[in-house]
């Protein structure tokens, strides 16, 4: 079983949970360095920290302090320290914008490198990280943790999907990086260039920056013939290397000698009982440049088997999948549903193809869902008949799962929309009809 810092990895429980405090403590005093946490910690006495859970005393930080406190709020070194800034991917409003001495750097590479040899990645790969670089994390922050550990790394960004393919095949690639939308629309583009999409050299896939379900995962291996691990991460938190899977692949190592971590109730902030599904809430315990208290991520998932050792001998936290964000959440009908419920049901059709698109609408006061699929052409003769029946089913499961019947349009093969990026799955019209 490959370990990049099998020491830390696999340290045990009591020694993690001193450490936790010790670089609580640490960035509670480090964090009044900055205008925003000292008016914010004001009285904050750090001989009250004992144990992890004793991080609960202190508020939350929510994305709207980091926006108000834009652009050196929340810094903690003079700016002559500060090397890279990297914002979050948000659309709307103010950019959320955060800051890494070298230190920081560094730190997080090793986290990546953890990930990376986790998997069973490695020195000797050739690895290809089709995933946007610049403010966005993914690129700049897989590309880090690659090159230390030595992977023959490729920094082909995203876009321009034919010669994606043909670096895949001229330099042999072995391990990719990219969002699981844009992968299956790669596979789609090798089809109609000719290739198999089996047929290449890869063996491994990191897949991340997205909800996506089990069944899409499956999904991805089955096409490329590789092992796919998911990748959780986010921009005020570094970026990728927070969470990511192990060969077990049940549940994300969540790395805890740098992040603390909780599971609150979304509405109350309560701490919720291990196992129970919640809103993530890290606390970074070593960034210099800007140390983040109690950040209230937004992403809904639980911890898996708490204090179980995992298989891999890590003894760091798992967290499940991610379920969605707090605020992805829908409500149709007055039913609260989240797309990856629906994104599971389709998946699981092997004649859906992987793009699809959720869209609501308000038809006389009512609210009415669609969910447009295209046909997977390799599996689909034209058959009305099934096709009738496919559509009968897929309506029928969703409605199980999500307790809202679903109108299901069947489009063209390629003729929904594709990003590069994240893909954008929900299309509300209510506020606009
Ligand atoms: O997406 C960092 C990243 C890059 C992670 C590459 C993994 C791989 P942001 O752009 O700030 O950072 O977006 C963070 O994306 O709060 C989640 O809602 C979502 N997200 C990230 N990873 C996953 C995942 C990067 N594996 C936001 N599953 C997070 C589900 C994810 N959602």
């Amino acid at each position: 079983m490959p370990f990049w810092d099998k020491e830390m990895e696999t340290l045990p429980r009591a020694e993690l949970e001193e450490m936790q405090v010790k670089r609580l403590k640490a960035t509670i005093a480090r964090s009044q360095r900055s205008v925003f946490y000292r008016t914010r910690l004001k009285e904050i006495d750090e001989s009250r920290f004992n144990k992890p859970e004793d991080v609960a005393l202190l508020p939350f930080t929510t994305k709207t302090d980091l926006r108000n406190n834009y652009d050196f709020g929340l810094v903690t070194v003079p700016k002559n320290e500060i090397i890279r800034m990297h914002a979050s991917s948000g659309t709307t409003g103010k950019a959320t914008v955060i800051f890494h001495t070298r230190k920081d750097i560094e730190t997080w590479a090793e986290l990546v490198a953890r990930c990376i040899v986790m998997t069973g990645a490695g020195k000797g790969d050739v690895f290809q990280n089709i995933i946007s670089y610049g403010l966005f994390t993914g690129g700049l922050g897989l590309h880090y943790g690659a090159e230390k550990v030595g992977m023959l790394t490729i920094p082909s960004g995203v876009g321009n999907t034919k010669r994606q393919i043909q670096l895949m095949k001229d330099f042999k690639t072995t391990v990719f990086h990219a969002t699981p939308s844009y992968i299956l629309y790669v596979s789609e583009v090798m089809v109609e260039e000719g290739y198999d999409p089996n047929g290449f050299d890869l063996r491994i896939g990191f897949v991340g920056a997205e909800p996506h379900s089990e069944k899409t995962r499956q999904r991805i291996e089955d096409t490329f013939d590789i092992d796919a691990y998911n990748s959780y991460g986010m921009s005020e938190l570094n970026g990728p290397g927070v969470a990511f899977e192990c060969e077990e692949k049940n549940g994300m190592h969540l790395w805890e000698d740098r992040y603390l971590l909780e599971v609150v109730d979304p509405r109350t902030g309560e701490e919720l009982a291990p196992g129970e599904e919640g809103e993530l809430v890290v606390t970074t315990l070593d960034r210099e440049a800007m140390p983040i208290i109690r950040y209230r991520t937004g992403d809904l998932a639980r911890i898996v088997d708490e204090g179980e050792r995992c298989a891999c001998g890590r003894t760091h936290v798992r967290i499940s999948r991610i379920k969605g964000r707090t605020d992805d959440m829908l409500i149709v009908k007055g039913v609260n549903l989240y797309p990856s419920q629906i994104e599971d049901v389709l998946m699981s059709f092997p004649e859906v193809a992987a793009t699809y698109q959720i869209v609501l609408k308000r038809e006389s006061s009512l609210d009415t869902l669609t969910v447009r699929v295209e046909l997977n052409p390799k599996l689909f003769d034209g058959d009305l008949r099934k096709l009738k029946k496919l559509e009968y089913e897929i309506t029928k499961n969703i409605q199980d799962e999500i307790e809202v019947r679903p109108t299901v349009e069947f489009h063209e093969p390629g003729s929904l929309p594709r990003s590069e990026g994240k893909a954008v799955r929900v299309i509300d019209l209510r506020g606009e009809l």
